[in-house]
């Protein structure tokens, strides 16, 4: 008797587990969606190139007035041309290079704060910050020819490239305009990799590109003018660092950022300074 229940009980077992096998199959074949399968979109492809490196050599170094909040900076016919900012500190000034002396200058009414400036046709351009003025002096003189308008709220740096003045003002867009109608004939949005990039600042025209200082950076960015691509970057920390210069955000009272590129096309030499710098510094790239 009790093996005929040990039997019976052996055969329940296995319809049993004969059940759960079917029951647990036909679980398994419950339709929704299994989490390994799932696909995810692949992240967009980034095909912005990265901009080169660019390396440098130090090449000599001059004084500069370290009360020259340097806001432009150019070349020409063996002296620069330099415009600075603050207001009732503001001017334009005739640099002789190898002593750092102001030969010429011509100082801004109070209200002004001086900002990006470029030299076309033996005339000087020169924008102001937040005032919508630019002033226009004779390069051999300094003295006031004219002035202008523009539209951006805030001029920052400046350059030309023969036929047109180019400007930007503190965000990622090059404005050109007409050196006669100061009309803009142009603008061109200057991105890397990353996207747009900011606080473009003073301005230099060299070889067909335009370099650029990034406020607030130890930047020398190098710009493609027919797309507004950075396609080269040079970090010039080390020259601050070698001047004694601290990181921008450390000098409430001291030498503040990096701003000034100045191209001598007669020599092929490229100069280097920043706001309030003791020195100039020329440099040599390598792209
Ligand atoms: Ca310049």
């Amino acid at each position: 008797m009790s093996q005929i229940m040990s039997l019976g009980s052996s055969y329940i077992r296995i319809i049993g587990c004969l059940f759960w096998v079917v029951f647990s199959q036909s679980c398994n074949n419950d339709p929704k969606p299994k989490t390994e399968s799932t696909t995810t979109a692949e992240p967009p492809v980034n095909t912005v190139q990265v901009p080169a490196v660019i390396n440098y050599d130090i090449v000599a170094e001059y004084p500069h007035d370290p009360n020259a909040f340097t806001e432009g900076l150019e070349f020409k016919d063996d002296y620069l041309y330099e415009s600075t900012g603050q207001y009732g500190m503001s001017d334009i000034r005739k640099v002789e290079l190898k002593t750092g002396k102001v030969v010429t200058s011509t100082k801004m009414a109070a209200k002004y704060f001086g900002e990006g400036m470029t030299l076309l046709n033996d005339k000087i351009y020169q924008l102001t910050y937040r005032e919508g003025a630019g002033f226009i002096y004779g390069q051999k003189d300094l003295k006031v020819v004219g002035t202008f308008g523009f539209t951006s709220p805030e001029g920052w740096g400046m350059t030309n490239n023969g036929s047109n003045l180019i400007y930007d003002d503190g965000g990622s867009v090059l404005h050109f305009i007409d050196p006669v109608t100061f009309k803009e004939t142009k603008s061109l949005n200057v991105f890397d990799e990353h996207g747009p990039v900011t606080y473009i600042n003073e301005l230099e025209l060299i070889h067909g590109f335009i370099y650029a200082n990034q406020w607030q950076t130890d930047f020398i960015l190098k710009i493609d003018t027919a797309t507004g691509r950075v396609v080269g970057r040079a970090d010039l920390s080390n020259i601050r660092q070698r001047i004694g210069v601290r990181p921008p955000s450390g000098n409430p009272n001291g030498p503040d950022v990096l701003n000034g590129i100045a191209y001598d096309a007669a020599t092929n030499k490229i100069y280097i300074t920043g706001k309030n710098w003791p020195k100039l510094v020329e440099i040599k790239l390598d792209n």
